[in-house]
């Protein structure tokens, strides 16, 4: 089942997360559901607080639409390295629809997390994947892109975000 996805402005996306303490059959339906959500969008990256659940739950898929799909589960990730060396992508975000930056971020990072099966994994990132990672964790502690903007483009965007919503909740006669 595809969920809905929250958009900015929402107070809901500046919350923090909590930790998952089991990895059951319930979390794992959350997590295809999550999946399915985000191959529909389409993104290749979506975490819970997206679709309204506080939890420290993340699911990505970096592959080309070429390819073989790819997905990662993240359960309870934490970044334990940061290069000091950063890479810059323009970022998206489901949450923000149609708003775009480039943002500068660590271009490696080394990320712990539990799996789809509940084991401890490590993982070493870097382009994108690792761009994706660092976007994601920042959703699970209520941070969002347009954050690291200048607050005359943050206000830009989230001015257009808001006239998006209210387009989008209109009825059209
Ligand atoms: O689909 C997405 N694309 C993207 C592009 C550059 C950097 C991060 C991302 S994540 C985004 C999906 C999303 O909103 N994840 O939270
Ligand atoms: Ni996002």
């Amino acid at each position: 089942m595809t969920k809905r996805i929250l958009l900015e402005p929402d107070p809901i996306l500046r919350k923090k997360c909590q930790p998952i303490e089991n990895v059951d059959d319930e979390l794992r339906k959350l997590m295809k559901d999550m999946l399915e959500t985000m191959y529909k969008a389409p993104g290749i990256g979506l975490a819970a607080i997206q679709v309204g659940i506080l939890k420290r739950v993340v699911v990505v898929d970096i592959s080309k639409d070429d390819q073989e799909k790819h997905p990662l589960f993240f359960v309870n990730p934490e970044i334990t390295y940061r290069s000091k060396e950063t890479s810059v992508y323009e970022e998206g975000c489901l949450s923000l629809p149609g708003q775009f930056a480039e943002i500068e971020r660590p271009a490696e990072c080394h990320l712990k997390y539990i799996d789809f099966n509940g084991k401890e994994k490590e993982l070493k990132a870097d382009g994108l994947l690792s761009t994706c990672i660092q976007h994601e964790v920042d959703h699970l502690n209520g941070v969002l892109f347009i954050d690291y903007l200048s607050k005359l483009k943050k206000d830009m965007i989230i001015k257009k975000l808001i006239k998006h919503k209210k387009d989008i909740e209109r009825v059209i006669v």
